[in-house]
């Protein structure tokens, strides 16, 4: 299988996240794919390989073209104001609620005003390799999606930082440009057919469910924690089911916390029952092993050895799969867990799993 991943994602390294109200260290880590490398490396199953370039256009057909320029803009812009900043961190967002009744605001001029004009959390800075990584993640997945147009069953895109809370006109939730939905849609485009995103990640892909909220042509079925508790808070609920000529193309099937293997299963079978219902395309897979049960943010409690048969279900669709990286923070086991849901989407056997170093 082809794994597609690029350095430059390496350079985006926040020096903190600011959750309530401290800032902390981060959970969204380079580490993260140092730990995803080494559970692929030495195995010829996988092989590594560079992403392709596409230019901008495939990220301005889901994106507001403004959001990239802020994106591509936003570090420089501190530096010529002349301001000392770590990392570009919000203190003043465009809640709705302060403009109601009034229409919209402009982007303000002041780099302060603006951070918060696009971004919607504290806990999504920006630093100097940032954008070129998120620009590289979004190859990533694009490489991954041709792969899977020109007839690959499989394709797996280390995408970092993920995607799948950037929105058409925001960003936020770790996440800058939302690989999968970029993807899908150059997939409608390639195909000229339907494509499904099925979100696996634990928390809700608010960005993904709002770019294609009101199209028929791409159904979006999410399972996450329940956001009554979880980010992203303001979506994923199950009365959240698409709107005008999408309506009925979204799925949400949040879960309480700490549901794990059993609970998860009978959700994912609802999951899949939906897609296999829908009219056959590729399916765009947002891979989170934020579902684990010893990860530091999720509260479900997914065990080790359910990935594997969570991705045999899933590849059971026998439908072509471009499976993205989106979260996953519990660093020492997360390539392991990747690796599991690889092997499994493939259809490898179950096998003794190997050691990782500073795991068991
Ligand atoms: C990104 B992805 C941690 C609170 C949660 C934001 C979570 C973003 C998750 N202090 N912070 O969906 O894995
Ligand atoms: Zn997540």
């Amino acid at each position: 299988m082809q794994v597609i991943q690029s350095p430059l994602q390496a350079g985006h390294e926040v020096p903190f996240e600011v959750a309530r109200g401290r800032p902390i260290p981060p959970y969204e880590v380079s580490a993260r794919v140092a730990s995803i490398l080494a559970a692929l490396a030495d195995d010829e199953r996988f092989s590594l390989r560079a992403p392709d370039g596409f230019g901008p256009e495939p990220i301005v057909a889901v994106h507001e073209p403004r959001l990239l320029r802020y994106l591509e803009r936003a570090w420089k812009e501190w530096r010529q104001v002349g301001t000392t900043v770590e990392a570009i961190v919000p203190d003043t967002i465009l809640l709705p609620g302060l403009r109601d009744g009034m229409g919209t605001a402009p982007e303000p001029e002041s780099p302060s005003g603006r951070v918060g004009y696009w971004c919607f959390d504290t806990m999504t800075a920006i630093v100097e390799g940032t954008y070129p990584a998120a620009r590289a993640a979004v190859e990533v997945a694009l490489t991954a999606a041709r792969l899977v147009a020109d007839g690959e069953p499989l394709a797996y895109g280390l995408c970092r930082p993920p995607g799948h809370h950037a929105g058409r006109a925001m960003f936020g939730g770790y996440c800058y440009l939302n690989n999968a939905a970029i993807a899908a849609e150059w997939l409608v485009r390639r195909t000229g057919g339907p494509v499904a995103v099925l979100d696996l990640d634990v928390h809700h892909g608010n960005g993904t469910q709002q770019i294609f909220y009101e199209r028929e042509d791409v159904l979006y079925v999410s399972l996450h924690a329940d956001p009554a508790t979880t980010f992203p808070y303001f979506a994923g609920y199950a009365s959240e089911t698409g709107s005008g000529r999408g309506r009925g193309a979204t799925l949400n099937l949040p879960l309480p916390p700490g549901a794990g293997d059993e609970d998860y299963g009978l959700a994912l079978e609802q999951a899949l029952d939906r897609i296999d219902g829908s009219t056959p395309g590729p399916v765009v897979v947002s891979l989170g092993l934020d579902t684990y049960e010893e990860d530091p943010i999720g509260p479900l409690r997914l065990t080790a050895g359910a990935f594997r048969p969570i991705a045999a279900r899933v590849a059971a669709l026998d439908r072509p799969l471009v499976v993205l990286q989106e979260g996953g923070y519990h660093v020492p086991t997360l390539g392991r867990n990747v690796r599991s849901w690889l092997l499994g989407a493939a259809g490898v056997p179950d096998e003794p799993e190997r050691g990782i170093a500073g795991a068991d």
